[in-house]
């Protein structure tokens, strides 16, 4: 290995300066009390969802059982997860929220 010059070749490997943060996908889960409306509300307020987006993704989770609502960094996905949950718990809805690593 290396050039004949008799010298020992040394690679030092840094990590790239710039990393991409892990991101994380919050879930939405489906349950049988949970209007479909306030579904849709907190997907409006707390996603950045329209209407329709909002409409799809609820109608999503309500047939498949769970559903994306956004990837995000892991401070921002669990802020959101403690947002949904206490604007539920506040309207007795069990709604329930969870973070997956993406
Ligand atoms: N399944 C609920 C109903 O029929 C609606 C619903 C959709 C609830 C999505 C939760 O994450 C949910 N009222």
């Amino acid at each position: 290995p290396g050039n004949d010059d008799g010298m020992i070749d040394v690679v030092i490997r840094t990590r790239p300066q710039t990393r991409k943060p892990a991101m994380y996908k919050v879930l939405m889960l489906n349950d049988d009390y949970t209007p479909m409306e306030f579904v849709v509300h907190v997907l409006e307020r707390f996603f950045q969802k329209n209407r329709e987006e909002a409409t799809d993704i609820m109608l999503h989770v309500h047939k498949r059982g769970v559903g994306v609502c956004g990837v995000f960094t892991y401070e921002v996905a669990e802020t959101k997860v403690t947002q949904v949950m206490d604007l539920a718990r506040q309207n007795q809805h069990p709604l329930q929220c969870t973070i997956e690593k993406d």
